[in-house]
């Protein structure tokens, strides 16, 4: 049978209500990349979870569907979210589909054009908040308080249910859970997500690396960012809802929270798409951050299996590449032009 999504391969492992009616795009099944040559240089077997390759281009899928689905279920007509961008792309895309209106959040120009577009595509009412995420997030959860508004950012269990999919999908993949998993944190419903899943599975346990950015690292620094300030600005978040429970996953796990540079973000997205995968900023600090640990000798690599979980596609931020890269040559349609361009 051909795949049908993630409420139809997991759901009898997802704790969704019995009203819960599937709204799917096909999310997930998405492939655990082999990387050899990163592999030799870190003396481990790594694999890349490549979820830019979700509907709308970033993990936020696997927890959109069940959210959606549930509030669909139970009549909800609105939903809205707080968003760096790619909640909003997805709520937008889920709530089409499902025929609901949808209103995202975002922090005024500090969301990635590809983002943008997307929620704008799929029909949002997209509105700028004079602010960060984090005073977003306190709007949204204020308006759905008071309000029949369905709340589809991750404080809602829902979606927790559904990203636990990532690790289910790792383990059926691998055969067990891997020693290592790597991965970014912003508002921490993502490494939550995976920690719950694997306890869950069943699969084996893998060490959790968190990793955020130097500019946006409150779970590091043990304190709220008012101002948060990182190049990703996925993960530009100062005040992470489920901050707690990301703590505890690296903590259970025997794993850690660590902080990366912008400078060495931005290395690393470079490093993975000479490697043929494109990922957004944020998406790079989860290998960053293994870079990080591996360099100073913080990662003991021998026989381990390490997946890093790469949550968007680098075209979700075009400009980070365009403005960091010198423009394309130009030269007239001639032959001759070519040949002495290329110099063969
Ligand atoms: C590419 O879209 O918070 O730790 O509003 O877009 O689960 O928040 C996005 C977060 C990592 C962090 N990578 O995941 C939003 C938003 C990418 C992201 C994260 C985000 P969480």
């Amino acid at each position: 049978m051909t795949y049908q999504g993630l409420i139809h391969r997991y759901g009898q492992y997802l704790d969704l209500p019995a009203h819960t009616k599937t709204i799917s795009l096909l999310e997930g099944n998405t492939p655990l990349i082999p990387m050899p040559r990163l592999s030799a240089e870190l003396g481990c077997e790594l694999f890349i979870k490549f979820e830019g390759l979700n509907p709308t281009g970033s993990f936020k899928d696997r927890g959109m569907t069940a959210a959606i689905s549930e509030a669909v279920g139970r009549g909800a007509q609105t939903v809205i979210c707080a968003s760096t961008g790619n909640t909003a792309a997805s709520a937008a895309a889920y709530a089409a589909r499902a025929g609901l209106r949808s209103i995202v959040l975002i922090p005024e120009g500090k969301v990635a054009a590809g983002k943008l577009a997307g929620a704008i595509a799929y029909g949002a009412e997209v509105i700028q908040i004079q602010g960060s995420f984090d005073d977003a997030l306190s709007l949204v959860v204020e308006i759905t308080q008071k309000t029949p508004i369905a709340l589809v950012n991750s404080i809602n269990p829902f979606r927790i249910e559904g990203q636990k999919t990532g690790a289910f999908e790792i383990c059926d993949d691998m055969g067990s859970a891997p020693d290592w998993l790597c991965l970014p944190v912003g508002n921490a419903g993502n490494i939550t997500s995976y920690w719950a899943g694997f306890k869950q599975y069943q699969k084996g346990l893998p060490q959790i690396l968190g990793v955020q950015a130097a500019g946006a690292a409150p779970l590091v620094l043990g304190h709220p960012v008012e101002k948060p300030e990182t190049i990703a600005t996925a993960i530009r978040i100062g005040k992470p809802a489920r901050g707690e429970e990301a703590l505890e996953a690296a903590h259970e796990s025997n794993g850690r929270i660590i902080a990366v540079s912008d400078e060495q973000i931005l290395s690393t997205q470079k490093i993975l798409a000479a490697e043929g995968v494109w990922v957004e900023p944020a998406s790079a600090a989860g290998l960053a951050g293994l870079l990080a640990e591996s360099a100073v000798g913080k990662f003991e690599a021998k026989g381990k299996r390490v997946v890093v979980v790469c949550t968007g596609h680098g075209m979700k931020d075009p400009s980070i590449i365009t403005e960091s890269f010198k423009s394309p040559k130009i030269i007239p349609a001639s032959y001759d032009a070519l040949v002495d361009l290329v110099g063969v």
